[in-house]
C-alpha cells in the first residue's frame, strides 16, 4: 500500500513483497522528490484488510480482494510531496494493468487486475483515513535537505 497528506498519500504495495519489487516501487517515489514520512513491513488481518476497502464491499471480488491483501506481508507508506495524491495515482498507473501505460508501476510489473501490486489512496480525504487506519502513530515528521533543490 502506499497512501498519502494535503500533501501527502498513504500508499500500501501488496505482492511488491512478494515480487521482489520493493526497492523498485521506493526508489521511484524517492527519484520523482517526494519524502517518504512512514513505513512498514506487516501482515494484514481480515478486519484490516476489510476496513480499508469497505467501500468494495458490494464488489463481486470483494471476497478476492480480502484473500489477496491477507495473504502475504504488505508494505505501508506514507508519501509527502505537493500534488502527491494525484501523481502517485500517475505513477502507480490505472487499475487494470491491462491499460496501464508503460513506465507506470502497474504498467511496467502486472498483468491482472487481481495482483496489480500497490494501491494508492485516491483522494486527500481517503488518504487521511487510510494513514489513520494504518499508521495510528501518524507520519515521521522530517524535511528533506533536498527541499530547495525540489521546490521553487
Ligand atoms: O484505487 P485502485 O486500486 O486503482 O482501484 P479501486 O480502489 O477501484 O479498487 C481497489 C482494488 O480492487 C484494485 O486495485 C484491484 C481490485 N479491483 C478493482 N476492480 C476489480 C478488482 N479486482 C478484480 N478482480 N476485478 C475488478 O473488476
Amino acid at each position: 500500500l502506499c497512501y498519502f497528506t494535503q500533501f501527502s498519500n498513504k500508499l500500501v504495495s501488496l505482492n511488491g513483497v512478494q515480487r521482489g519489487l520493493l526497492g523498485e516501487i521506493i526508489s521511484r517515489f524517492e527519484k520523482k522528490g517526494f519524502s517518504l514520512k512512514g513505513l512498514k513491513l506487516m501482515t494484514v488481518d481480515r478486519p484490516l484488510a476489510e476496513n480499508h476497502s469497505e467501500d468494495l464491499l458490494s464488489k463481486l471480488f470483494f471476497g478476492a480482494l480480502i484473500e489477496y491483501v491477507t495473504s502475504g506481508p504488505v508494505v505501508a507508506m506514507i508519501w509527502e510531496g505537493e500534488g502527491v495524491v494525484k501523481t502517485g495515482r500517475t505513477i502507480i498507473g490505472a487499475t487494470n494493468p491491462a491499460q496501464s501505460a508503460p513506465r507506470t508501476i502497474r504498467g511496467d510489473f502486472a498483468i491482472v487486475m487481481g495482483r496489480n501490486i500497490i494501491h494508492g489512496s485516491d483522494s486527500v480525504e481517503s488518504a487521511q483515513k487510510e494513514i489513520a487506519l494504518w499508521f495510528p502513530d501518524g507520519p515521521i515528521n522530517w524535511q528533506s535537505s533536498l527541499h530547495p533543490w525540489i521546490y521553487e
